[in-house]
């Protein structure tokens, strides 16, 4: 059996932003004049900022130039920017730190597949960017999940073919991002929304180790 690489989401996976682009979509959605829930924001995980404001306006029922669109994207980031300024290690999702230790304990190549242009950032604030040799972000890929450019360009920069990667997902256009690369997806959240991924566990705290090295 040929070594595994494990590429990781950011969002729902590593850390818990999501409340952070909530608070911040939410912001301009009052200003902008209409209601915008927290149900409703589950369309945005896993999705691109371009993709998020679209979803948003379309609940809104507004039309915008490109021009106000991207003021608005602007905004929306500086917003949540301030929240991330404040993160610390405490905020990394259980047991994320004991499953990154055992991959490199066991030298598994570990890279991480976000569609966060903020990623890098974000790892940084946390304290785990090190731990990743290779990060492929927002600012890497154009298209956004379930295209599988995200994952595909990861298992390139880690000298791996598809079938060899193991993706850590928590949102369904993730899982299928991962599956239509041709990889073995881990489904971390509900079970009923990942039941396309191999496999799913709640969180992090149901996978034993040793699970991993047998994929
Ligand atoms: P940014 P992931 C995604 O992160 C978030 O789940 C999604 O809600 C967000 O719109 C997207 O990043 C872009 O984020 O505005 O920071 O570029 O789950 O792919 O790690
Ligand atoms: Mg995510």
């Amino acid at each position: 059996m040929r070594k595994k690489g494990f590429i990781f989401d950011l969002d729902g996976v590593i850390v818990d932003t999501a409340k952070y682009h909530y608070i911040a979509w939410k912001t301009l959605a009052d200003q902008l004049g209409f209601a915008f829930t927290k149900r409703q924001n589950e369309l945005l995980k896993g999705v691109s900022r371009t993709r998020s404001l679209e979803i948003l306006l379309a609940i809104g029922n507004i039309e915008a130039s490109e021009a106000q669109k991207a003021y608005w994207m602007e905004a929306k980031n500086m917003e949540y920017l301030r929240y991330i300024e404040k993160m610390t290690e405490d905020e990394i999702l259980p047991d994320v730190p004991k499953i990154l230790q055992f991959l490199k304990e066991h030298q598994y190549p570990i890279a991480l597949g976000s569609a966060s242009k903020n990623a890098s950032h974000i790892l940084h604030k946390v304290g785990l960017l090190e731990d990743f040799d290779v990060l492929v972000d927002g600012t890497h890929v154009s298209k956004a999940k379930p295209d599988p450019e995200v994952f595909l360009l990861g298992a390139k920069e880690l000298g791996l073919e598809p079938s060899d990667c193991v993706v850590f997902e928590d949102a369904l256009a993730g899982v299928q991002a991962a599956k239509t690369a041709g990889m073995i997806a881990i489904g971390i959240g509900d079970h009923e929304s990942l039941r396309e991924a191999d496999y799913v566990f709640n969180d992090f705290t149901e996978i034993e180790a040793r699970f991993l090295s047998t994929l």
